[in-house]
């Protein structure tokens, strides 16, 4: 029989039944009233929350997924599609025989990997137990660590009863493995990601090396619980290489990413911030009706509440994740010392950007040196939020008054040893603006509010249609127009970096001139931007990256479209409602709508 997702509509019903994931496992562990949910307080800084001290717990860095084996391996018989191993089969372009195959991806060994969606207790704020979700139990996940040009499949087991798709924020990944909210992996399902960890070649085939990323992050993508799946845990770092970074390591430019043991290396810090919000019994608050956005008020950073890091003195890289789901950041070192900002969200800047504060709105990531060298042994200074954010509409403003502990760094005595020489001249990675003659089309995009949920041109996001229709190795020019009063909206864009040319008609800041995979709509803000649309053929999303906007529909589906190999005629976008005529069973992949349309995904 054919369906519309039946499956997950089913799952969505359980979900909402249960809004909290093991509240029953946790009420009454600590004797307490349950406490209220977000929407009828209002104002949740005012809201109770455990008592703790904060920087009494060293900053947890999360560990690196390892290599391995798997019991099918990717692309055999045994694991196509719907066998019993492994239910959604790979990305049909990891298959040497489809067109987007490149031969490059086929020079390295396959590296395996394996990451299960699990339930867990983790300690948000120590001593108390907190049932969360995490990637392989972790919270965050573990680190993908990978170098370009080395394709990698990602074993992914969802025993949950939630409906899951993950997403590579940042990577050039093909539309089955990129994340798409509707490719799910089901309640008792598996899925083999697939990424080639490519950089998209230009046109005259060469490799488009300023592409390739260093600071991506994963988290679940799922269609309309996004938000909820994010705050209860389900995210991660992706920290890649490629000979041009891997040279400025060599040279002590920038510290080493990798320590002796494999795990990460002293002075290369991610950290991801979160805002939490608990109730009194030590669960965490959720409120499914909340669609304005989630705010918390305890401040997490990978996963724990304030904590410290001691410093030696010397230069750190701090790759710093806007993880919040609505939460926007102002951050600062509390001694308001200058830092070197070296990347934006995935890519390295041309060459580093000195700066004393940093914006970093939700999916957002900051590359930054942060230098201790020149402060005294047994100093202590903060990583600071100034920025004072009491609703999902929009900060309140800069409040320099009472500014939100993050981190504290600690600094250690002793000489400054083996420092990284890198400074404000340092070049890091070229940069080519896509020439106009490149562009093809003109698109304008405007966000919007419409009955409480969210609405892009008018419309509410529908997986059955293509809003846009981009030809396979082309660009085109966007205009995203933030046209919702008073809201605030971080547009994110899958597939490849795009380029802000003008924030309200003039060049933005420094460090958001040159690419970026998320662009920050402020208040009456419209962002002109460009964009390249390379290498995989098929559906793509963009969307609000405040994941309560983005799960009520503020979400649009861009479809990349190939050209016919004999006319050269462009095909035409193929959604609609054939998309999920398939067998229930196989919900999640279109496989037959791609047999019937073989060259929506060549
Ligand atoms: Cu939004």
């Amino acid at each position: 029989m054919s369906t519309k997702s039946k499956p997950a509509d089913a799952s969505r019903r359980r979900f909402l039944k249960k809004s909290t994931v093991g509240t029953a496992l946790a009420a009454g562990a600590l004797n307490l009233k349950l406490g209220s949910s977000q929407s009828e307080a209002g104002d949740v800084t005012k809201l109770p929350k455990p008592a703790f001290t904060p920087f009494v717990q060293a900053l947890p860095v999360p560990p690196r997924l390892r290599d391995a084996a798997l019991g099918c391996a990717p692309g055999s018989p045994e694991a196509k599609l719907c066998s019993k191993e492994v239910w959604h089969g790979i990305a049909p372009e990891f298959d040497p025989a489809h067109p987007s195959h490149h031969p490059d991806w086929d020079r390295k060994p396959l590296r395996c990997y394996e990451m299960t969606y699990q339930e867990c207790i983790h300690e948000w704020v120590p001593g108390i137990k907190t049932p969360s979700l995490g990637f392989n139990g972790l919270v965050p996940g573990p680190t993908f660590r990978a170098r370009l040009g080395e394709p990698m499949v990602i074993r992914v087991h969802n025993p949950l009863d939630i409906e899951a798709s993950l997403h590579h924020h940042g990577a050039h990944s093909p539309s089955h493995s990129d994340g798409h909210p509707c490719f799910y992996t089901l309640h008792g399902e598996t899925r083999d990601y697939y990424y080639p960890n490519c950089v998209p070649r230009n046109a005259d085939g060469s490799e488009d090396w300023s592409e390739s990323p260093s600071t991506m992050w994963y988290h679940d993508h799922g269609n309309d619980v996004t938000a909820h799946n994010v705050a209860h845990g389900l995210a991660g770092f992706s920290i890649f290489t490629d000979p041009f970074e891997e040279d400025l390591i060599a040279k002590n430019i920038l510290p080493a990413i990798d320590g002796p043991d494999g795990e990460h290396a002293p002075y290369d810090v991610p950290m991801a911030l979160t805002d939490q919000l608990l109730n009194l019994d030590g669960t965490i608050s959720w409120d499914p009706l909340d669609h304005d956005g989630r705010i918390g008020n305890l401040f997490c950073v990978n996963g724990v509440v304030q904590p410290f890091m001691n410093v030696e003195r010397r230069k750190y890289r701090l790759r710093l994740l806007g993880c919040s789901l609505a939460r926007i950041y102002e951050l600062r070192l509390s001694n308001n010392a200058s830092m070197l900002q070296i990347g934006n969200d995935s890519w390295l800047l041309p060459k580093p950007v000195t700066v004393t504060r940093i914006t970093l709105p939700p999916g957002k990531r900051a590359d930054v040196i942060v230098d201790f060298s020149k402060l005294p042994a047994g100093s202590e200074i903060y990583l600071e939020n100034i920025m004072e954010q009491t609703d999902g509409r929009k900060p309140k403003g800069i409040n320099t008054r009472n500014p939100i502990r993050l981190v504290k760094f600690k600094v250690g005595g002793g000489t400054v040893r083996n420092d990284i020489t890198i400074n404000a001249n340092t070049p890091l990675r070229p940069h080519h603006e896509i020439p106009e003659s490149e562009i093809v089309a003109t698109r304008d995009f405007k966000l919007g509010r419409s009955n409480g949920a969210w609405i892009i041109n008018g419309e509410f996001y529908s997986p059955f249609r293509a809003d846009a229709d981009p030809l396979v190795n082309s660009a085109e020019r966007w205009n995203l127009t933030n046209g919702s009063g008073g809201w605030e909206h971080p547009v994110h864009i899958h597939l490849e970096s795009h380029q802000i040319t003008k924030m309200n008609g003039v060049r933005p800041r420094e460090v958001w001139a040159y690419k970026s995979d998320v662009t920050h709509l402020g208040t009456n803000t419209t962002a002109e931007i460009q964009m390249r649309f390379r290498t995989f053929c098929g559906p793509f999303v963009f969307h609000c990256h405040n994941n309560n906007h983005e799960d009520m529909r503020m979400m649009k589906q861009f479809e990349v479209c190939g050209k016919d190999p004999v006319t050269g005629a462009k095909h035409p976008p193929t959604l609609n409602n054939e998309w999920f005529s398939v067998p229930e069973e196989c919900a999640g992949i279109p496989h037959d709508f791609i047999k019937a349309n073989p060259h929506i995904f060549s």
